[in-house]
């Protein structure tokens, strides 16, 4: 069984609510949301981080935003607007090292971020 929590998400062993899937990602609810919306996108292939990324991972990498567009937009988002995040390794805030993109909205979005 794998350890890492997102993995763990995407075998199914740890439940989470769901709001997108197809062969590469997944999206689900954050369990601790920032903002009226605030989902995660990640890949189902376990990646820590950006920066273990890539040149093989372009076509990854335009999936993972494609969906982060589509939730946005069953959100009700395309409109008001929103806030997609990354957070990279120590400085940059990342707690869960398993790739993952922050869909946030339905709020005005302060700038810049702490
Ligand atoms: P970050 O700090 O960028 O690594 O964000 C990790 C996010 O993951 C944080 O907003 C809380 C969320 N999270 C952590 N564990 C779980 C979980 O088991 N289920 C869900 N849905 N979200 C989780």
């Amino acid at each position: 069984m794998s350890t890492c929590i997102f993995c763990r998400i995407v075998d199914g062993s740890i439940p989470a609510k769901v709001v997108h899937e197809d062969e590469h990602t997944l999206a689900f609810d954050d369990v601790s949301p920032q903002a009226p919306v605030h989902t995660l996108v990640i890949p189902k292939r376990h990646v820590a981080a950006v920066q273990d990324l890539g040149e093989s991972d372009q076509a990854l990498l335009g999936r993972l935003l494609l969906t982060c567009r589509k939730v946005a937009a069953d959100k009700g988002l395309a409109e008001p607007g929103y806030r997609i995040v990354a957070n990279t390794g120590r400085d940059g805030g990342q707690t869960v090292f398993h790739l993952h993109f922050h869909v946030l909205g339905g709020r005005h979005l302060g700038w810049p971020p702490g």
